[in-house]
């Protein structure tokens, strides 16, 4: 017997919803993609360093620290946490960022959406001179 057309419509129906639950789920899958791979990667060492010291990206683009010392470390764009003011630039409309403690094997990442010259530091070892800049090109 072939099946009851009813029962064909109801089954499209749930067909098409489980399609729509597809597309429902697949903005979290498009903002794993917009995230995904950064323009450039910048290393934090045991020897205070931010590796390498100078990126440059475009624009939109994402950079992301890789905390790959045995020490915590900080990616801080931001005069008000440096004790040296000049330790953190930012052009102008660009807000302040803090990465806050990266402990060893911690990743941070951080879009840049203004362009212009960014200097960074780390928190804990601003006295050693450990800073780096991301220069962002439009
Ligand atoms: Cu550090």
């Amino acid at each position: 017997m072939p099946q009851n057309p009813d029962r064909r419509t109801v089954l499209a129906a749930l067909a098409a919803g489980a399609a729509g639950l597809g597309l429902s789920a697949r903005p979290g899958l498009g903002s794993e993609s917009r995230s995904g791979k950064p323009a450039a990667v910048v290393r934090m060492s045991d020897t205070l360093k931010f590796m390498p010291q100078t990126v440059r990206v475009h624009a939109g683009d994402s950079v992301e620290w890789h905390n790959s010392s045995l020490l915590v470390h900080t990616v801080t764009a931001d005069p008000d946490l440096a004790a040296l003011p000049s330790s953190a630039q930012l052009p102008a409309g660009a807000k302040p960022f803090n990465s806050g403690n990266l402990e060893p094997g911690a990743v941070f990442r951080h879009r840049f959406a203004v362009p212009g010259t960014y200097k960074y530091f780390c928190i804990p070892h601003e006295a050693a001179g450990m800073s780096g800049t991301v220069v962002v090109l439009p």
